[in-house]
């Protein structure tokens, strides 16, 4: 795979080597994901999907506890405090797993951050100077994704005169801007955040020029998983079943360049993974 040489990625205690492509589980604390229930058997439910996760090969793991579905209202801090915080408590506890958390606000973050996580995964790329503060004083891993807007009217027509060219020089400009305020770059990993304010033909134009992002320096992270780009090209309109598609993807990004892949299915992405490294003879079979 293209050349991440001996870099790494820097995430709290963990440090991540670059060079062999690291899968990310979603755990979604959503409760479309863990129906009803009070906080603790959100708690349990999680930790039994983290041990899942786990199990199958997953190297990070990332809770997310506002959905950022195209169209979604966004919950209220407390609530996503409620979400996720003890969640990351019992995952670090239990798992010596890096635990990613997957938010746009400036609490949950620094309080996650508190209770053992060790990446932030910002969606919105870090816009909020509160954001940015966070970054600035803890020592996790940054993923700094694109997107167009808000998920609540990201989708309503997204226009780009050149995507690629606009997603990257967005994401540079926010390393940059992270650099300034203090943030090492080994730190921070960009993300051209598939689906989010793009067409169909965007996510596509993205994946194929990936090498222009993964130019830039940083580690590169690809979130396709079950999108519905995946589903617009193989036609399968259920997102739990758009796992070849999506194995697809992750492979394709593996070849350009990715450093990590986030995703559902960890067991058959992680498959695929192995079979690209041994084909390309890194010696890494085993990842
Ligand atoms: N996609 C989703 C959520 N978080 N984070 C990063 N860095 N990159 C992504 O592409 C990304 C992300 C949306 O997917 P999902 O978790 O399946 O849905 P939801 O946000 O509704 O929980």
């Amino acid at each position: 795979m293209p050349g991440s040489g001996h870099r790494v990625w820097r995430c709290g205690r963990f440090t991540l080597p670059l060079g062999r492509v690291h899968v990310m589980g979603i755990l979604n604390v959503t409760p479309d994901s863990f129906s009803d229930g009070g906080s603790h058997l959100g708690v349990d439910a999680a930790l039994e999907g983290a041990r899942r996760l786990r199990a199958e090969g997953a190297g990070i793991i990332d809770i997310g506890g506002e959905s950022t579905r195209p169209g979604s209202e966004p919950v209220s801090v407390e609530e996503e405090l409620e979400r996720v915080v003890p969640v990351v408590r019992a995952l670090v506890m239990e798992l010596d797993v890096p635990v990613s958390v997957d938010t746009r606000r400036a609490e949950v973050a620094a309080e996650s951050v508190a209770a053992g996580a060790s990446i932030i995964n910002d969606v919105s790329g870090f816009r909020d100077p509160a954001m940015v503060e966070v970054a600035a004083t803890t020592d996790a891993g940054l993923v700094v994704m694109h997107m167009l807007g808000e998920p609540k009217t990201m989708q309503r027509e997204p226009h780009y005169d050149d995507v690629v060219a606009e997603v990257c020089a967005y994401l540079a400009e926010q390393a940059r801007m992270l650099e300034r305020a203090g943030v090492a770059p080994e730190r921070i990993a960009l993300d051209p955040g598939l689906g989010f304010g793009k067409t169909t033909a965007h996510n596509l134009e993205l994946l194929r020029g990936l090498e222009t992002l993964v130019a830039l320096g940083y580690p590169v992270l690809i979130g396709a998983s079950r999108k519905r780009f995946i589903g617009e090209v193989t036609g399968v309109d259920v997102p739990a079943e758009r796992v070849q598609g999506s194995v697809a993807v992750a492979s394709w990004s593996a070849l350009l360049g990715a450093d990590v892949v986030r995703v559902h299915d960890v067991a058959p992405t992680r498959e695929a993974l192995a079979m690209i490294a041994a084909i390309a003879e890194d010696g890494e079979v085993s990842r």
